[in-house]
């Protein structure tokens, strides 16, 4: 069985257009607070997300848009949860992080590794009362070093929970690389709890899609957990409007903003030693020339670009399925804002 890299394609398009429409309706100031997008993780979700089936649970982090509307939550009460209006998904009180769809069984939280009881709480319901099926846990490379996450990946291994632990592995934990807060290797840690691990490239729809079959058909089977470890880029940062990135998109327009308030710092009279002032400024400065090389700058890293690509030997039925995709979102926006958007 091979995939269909078209419905793919689809599931991910449909997921960035809304996710864009939320990046511009937040910009506008029309939704408050912080603003986690999955952009850039859309073939890790599409690639798992397609493999489940009526009695799967889903358990998200704070980047749980695109796993809801790939499993069919409509889009037009998520957008309104967004907005905080009362006939939201969740009566306007969840916001994007503290989502909650019955019917999809699929809950989302802002507690980082939260996921992983909630997974194993989802797996033991359908082991005892679903055989057959299963629980998904999506989560950053951040929440690995969590205690709860890791409590979880123990006793469903032990208990041989039905559950898939997903890694989407974009190497930060908002401004901290893993290589300054994550010990050892991933895969080997939870190799060490029993739990298999497979390895995969989270930009590559088709692989995630062959990668996830092959261990959610294990999971399903009852042989126990498994662990999939895929790696992505979130374009946007940690969130929107985050800082760093438009520092690494931006460089030559961003820097002369933060050089002020550097400066000023440096000269203070009073503070840190000669020597460490120099270290501190070598060390934003080193910051500033990695930004130059950052993964996020390269469209390349894009999961839609390269499959598009592929996909592009037919442009008329692609284009025709961008368009239907775009209408569908604009849709959806004047539904919810009563006016027609362009
Ligand atoms: C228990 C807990 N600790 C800290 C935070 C603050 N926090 C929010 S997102 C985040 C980084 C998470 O990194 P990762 O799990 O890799 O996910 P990513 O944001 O990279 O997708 C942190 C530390 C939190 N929400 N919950």
């Amino acid at each position: 069985m091979s995939p269909d890299l078209w419905s793919l394609y689809a599931f991910m398009l449909k997921s960035r257009l809304f996710e864009e429409a939320v990046a511009r309706l937040w910009h506008e100031g029309l939704i408050s607070g912080e603003m986690h997008l999955g952009t850039g993780e859309e073939a890790i979700i599409a690639g798992v997300v397609s493999h489940l089936k009526e009695g799967d649970a889903m358990a998200l982090d704070h980047r749980g848009t695109a796993a809801l509307l790939m499993r069919g939550v409509e889009p037009v009460p998520l957008l309104r949860e967004f907005l905080g209006y009362k006939d939201g998904l969740c009566k306007g009180m969840g916001g994007h992080m503290h989502l909650f769809s019955k019917e999809h069984l699929a809950a989302s939280s802002g507690i980082v590794g939260a996921e992983g009881p909630a997974a194993a709480g989802f797996a033991l319901a359908a082991q005892l009362l679903r055989p057959g099926a299963i629980a998904v846990a999506f989560f950053g490379d951040g929440a690995m070093n969590q205690g709860m996450l890791m409590e979880s990946m123990n006793l469903a291994a032990v208990w041989k929970l039905p559950v898939l632990f997903v890694c989407k592995d974009d190497g930060w934990g908002i401004t901290t690389k893993s290589e300054f807060s994550t010990g050892g290797n991933l895969d080997e840690r939870v190799r060490g709890l029993g739990v298999p691990a497979v390895n995969v490239d989270g930009l590559d729809v088709t692989k995630i899609w062959e990668a996830s079959r092959a261990a959610i058909e294990r999971v399903r089977s009852g042989e126990g957990p498994t662990f999939l470890h895929a790696r992505c880029v979130h374009f946007e940062g940690h969130f929107l409007g985050f800082q760093p990135i438009r520092v690494v998109c931006d460089p030559l327009k961003e820097m002369p903003k933060i050089a002020v308030p550097l400066t000023k710092s440096f000269l203070r009279v009073s503070g840190a030693s000669l020597l460490e002032r120099m270290a501190g400024l070598k060390n934003v400065m080193a910051s500033v020339i990695n930004a130059l090389r950052d993964p996020r700058r390269d469209p390349n890293n894009d999961p839609l670009t390269r499959a598009r690509a592929t996909l592009q030997s037919e442009l008329s039925r692609l284009k025709e399925l961008e368009d239907k995709l775009e209408k569908d979102i604009n849709n959806v926006l004047t539904i919810v804002l009563g006016e027609v958007q362009s």
